[in-house]
Formats: structure tokens, sequence, C-alpha cells
């Protein structure tokens, strides 16, 4: 694999899938094929799971790690072309991605959509940098756009558990801060590509880019969604149509065991971090349906094997 910004850098995903879970049985399988080489995490913004994963995945390949939180500490980074750089932003992109791309094999970038204007978010600016100036493969931590080792955890923890077919409903949660569309647009994008019956639920108005739900089932009625749903994927999301907005504080959204009498054996998923009492009750997250913290370790097997393929072509 060349690159992993989408799904569709993914040659063969069953095959991913299988090296992942073979990782997960065996984590030092493999700890000699990174030796000598370096990964750079580069952070626009903050991390605990991705940052800590992928760490993780890399020294359990034998790679060694150097992390750098963006505009803390180092140089508020320029990623417009053509600008006279006499405000507060002290270094191009283009120089940062080139520099970075000299001293590490592979690289991954985390930059959040800043949500203000849908054409520059939409169009993956920054990680589109990333990849033209730094030489070196390109892993996404998350972009404007995708969240792809996320979806890749999701959909190993989907796969471990087995369940021929699932359905599998994604629903809209309620938040106080507009969050990118990234997770969500991304967890569609996976589901498109895996053996799933797939529905997702919000109130009028959240609905993702249309790119991303051609073919998928949405339903509005978030009660009915949730019928007989296998894995339950909850997920605050701002506007895309009216662009970043927060429509709706939504409470009645918050999905809590008494929703669930329809769904009685469905388990749980959230990217994390969530907020208790805003977009998931104590009782779910606490509770045995609750899959949050079997994502959260799959992040581990996720970036192992995307690692993993990425080392071996270079
Ligand atoms: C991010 C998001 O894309 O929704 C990262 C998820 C992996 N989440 C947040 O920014 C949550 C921030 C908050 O204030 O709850």
């Amino acid at each position: 694999m060349k690159q992993f910004i989408s799904v569709n850098d993914v040659p063969d995903l069953p095959l991913l899938l299988k090296t992942a879970l073979d990782l997960k049985a065996e984590p030092f399988a493999d700890k000699h094929l990174g030796e000598n080489k370096m990964l750079g995490l580069i952070f626009f913004n903050p991390s605990l799971r991705t940052r800590l994963s992928t760490q993780k995945a890399a020294v359990n390949l034998g790679m060694q790690v150097m992390v750098m939180n963006a505009g803390q500490d180092g140089w508020a980074l320029e990623t417009e072309d053509g600008v006279l750089m006499n405000g507060n932003k002290a270094e191009h992109i283009k120089e940062a991605a080139a520099v970075m791309g000299r001293y590490c094999d592979i690289l991954g970038v985390r930059s959040f959509p800043e949500l203000l204007d849908k054409e520059r978010d939409y169009s993956e600016h920054v990680i589109k940098q990333f990849i033209k100036y730094s030489g070196v493969p390109i892993i996404s931590l998350e972009s404007g756009t995708l969240h792809p080792l996320q979806s890749f955890a999701d959909l190993i923890t989907i796969t471990e558990s087995g369940i021929k077919k699932p359905k599998v409903v994604l629903t809209w949660a309620p938040h106080i801060r507009a969050l990118p569309q990234a997770v969500p647009n991304s967890f569609v994008q996976w589901m498109g590509v895996a053996d799933v019956d797939f529905t997702i639920t919000n109130p009028k108005g959240y609905e993702l880019e249309s790119s991303f739900t051609k073919n998928v089932k949405i339903e509005y009625d978030q009660e009915k969604a949730l019928e007989n749903a296998n894995f339950i994927y909850v997920k605050n999301w701002s506007a895309y149509n009216d662009y970043g907005k927060i429509l709706t504080d939504g409470k009645e959204w918050m999905l809590t065991e008494e929703k669930l009498k329809n769904a009685a054996k469905s388990k749980i998923m959230h990217c994390l971090p969530v907020r208790r009492g805003l977009e998931l009750s104590d009782e779910i997250l606490d509770g045995p349906r609750s899959l949050v913290l079997d994502q959260a370790e799959n992040r581990v097997f996720a970036a192992q094997a995307v690692l993993k393929s990425i080392l071996s072509i270079l």
C-alpha cells in the first residue's frame, strides 16, 4: 500500500483485515520489519487514541517514532499557496512537509476541518500538501473528511463478533460543539465495502455529503432504524449542507436503554472521546453492550496492519 488516506487506498481489504487479526493474536511477529525505519506523526489537533495506538503499532513493528504538535512544539504553519508570510505563521507547509519527509520513512498527519468553508475542507488541502511535498507515504490520522484508521478499527471490531451480515446502524447523537463529518463519512465508506446491512439515522438537515450516502438507507425515525440492530454506532456530526452548523440540540436523539427495546442484543460503538450524559448514557457506556474499549484497542492493530503493508513496499 502506497498511502492510507481512505478505504480506496487499500488494494486488498480482506487481506488487510486478516493481517490486523493475525497481528492482534501475535503483535510482535514482525518486530524486525520496521528496524531502522522512522515514523513521523504530526498533529494539528488533539489526540489520545490515534497518537498512542499509532506509536504502539510502530513500536510493535520495531520502528522508531517522532511526534510533533504543529504550532505548539513547532512553528505555526502556513498552508496557503502564494501568500506573503508577514503574519504570525513562520513556516510554510511546503518546507515543513519536505523536511519531515527527509527525516522519516512514513508520515502520519492529523488535520481536522475548520468547518468554516466546505470547499476548502472537502478539498483536503492540508493532507494533499503533505502528499505532494513530503515524498514519503502518508497515513491519515483524521483529515478534513475522513478517519480511515478509526473506521478500519471499527470494521475489525464488527468482524470479530463473527455475526454474518450484521445489521449496522449509524445514529446521530447530540453535542454542544460543531464536530467534523470525518468519522461518519469514513464509517459509511468502510461499511459500503463490508458485508453488512447498513442504515443511517439522523435528524433532517444532518444528511452527510451525498457521494458518501449514495445507495445507503437513510431512516429519519431513529427508533425504527434501530430495530433488530446488531451494532449501533453513535456519533455526532455538524451539518454538511448548512455547513458546520448545529441545527438543533437534538436531546431526544441521545441513545438510552429505553430506546433499545427492539434491539435487545445490540452492541454499542463510539469512536471516543464521548461526552457522557450528552451523546450516550452512563448505563450504556458502563454496561455489557459497550464495545468502545474494544474499538480503541483495535486501533493498534488497524495501524499496525497499515504500517506493515506500507513497510513492505519501502
Ligand atoms: C473528533 C471528531 O472528529 O468528532 C475526533 C474523534 C476521533 N472529536 C472531537 O473533536 C470531540 C471534541 C469534544 O469537544 O467533544
